[in-house]
């Protein structure tokens, strides 16, 4: 994922504060990169889903499960500040996860990621997808060794998020325009919306998706199983070279 520079300060107005946020991110950014390292090994393609609170990250996990549970060896592990029901709703659909609770932390860090994998059995695990706490802000900052992160971006929170949470779509590889099917009830434009999006990250990927219509998943699931094979062939490429 590329670096976004980070700012020295912590505020912008009349008062200069060092950013010691700076410090807590360079020990992220180690454990991520240990994390990655540690992916990279088992051949394990590692997903950061992240978006504002209930945009759809969980019922989109249950029917991705529904529709590739059969075909990748897939596990979640899904944070959020309070509560177990997240990993249950998961679980009831099949999937093996694990819930982090942050106790009121408002985003994943590495280190909770590495202390969680400690916890899960890995092996065979083709694909580790990682729920991360909802909202646009915080997680923005911290790599958690991901090889994408994906952010939803639902119907209903209106088509000015990405300009005023930008980091978030300058860093994901992947916007998902979801609850697609609510389009006919909202004042949302997705040309709109993907334009602002691309302003800021011009590389960044778009699929439009509804998991209670189904509209994109077929799309969506395509694109883990492409990414979790090309995980796996650049591992044997690099070992014939
Ligand atoms: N209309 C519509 N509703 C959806 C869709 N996906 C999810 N929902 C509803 O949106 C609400 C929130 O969905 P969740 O999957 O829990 O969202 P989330 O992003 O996991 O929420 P947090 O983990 O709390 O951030 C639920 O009531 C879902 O039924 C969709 O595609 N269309
Ligand atoms: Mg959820």
């Amino acid at each position: 994922m590329q670096k976004v520079a980070k700012s020295t300060k912590a505020a912008r107005g009349t008062v200069a504060c060092d950013n010691t946020t700076m410090h807590l991110l360079k020990a992220n950014d180690f454990v991520a990169e240990t994390i990655r390292k540690r992916m990279a090994k088992k051949d394990i393609l590692l997903i950061n889903i992240t978006s504002s609170a209930g945009s759809g990250k969980t019922t989109l996990l249950q029917e991705t499960a529904k529709r590739i549970g059969d075909k990748v060896k897939m596990k979640v592990l899904v944070g959020d500040l309070e509560t177990e029901r997240d990993a249950n709703r998961l679980k009831e659909a099949g999937i093996d996860a694990l819930q982090i609770v942050t106790g009121g932390i408002c985003h994943l860090e590495a280190q909770m990621v590495w202390q969680a994998m400690e916890e899960l059995d890995l092996e065979g695990v083709e694909l580790l997808i990682i729920e991360n706490v909802g909202n646009l802000v915080c997680p923005a900052s911290f790599d958690l060794g991901e090889d994408y992160r994906v952010t939803l971006m639902a119907t209903t929170e209106g088509d000015d998020k990405p300009k005023k949470y930008p980091r978030m779509f300058l860093t994901s590889e992947l916007m998902l325009v979801s609850k697609s099917d609510l389009l006919p009830y909202l004042p949302f434009s997705t040309e709109a919306v993907v334009a602002d999006a691309r302003d800021i990250n011009p590389d960044i990927g778009v699929i439009q998706i509804s998991s209670i219509s189904g509209e994109g998943m077929e799309e969506w699931c395509n694109w883990l199983l492409e990414k979790v094979k090309e995980k796996q062939t650049s591992k044997l490429q690099a070992a014939s070279t």
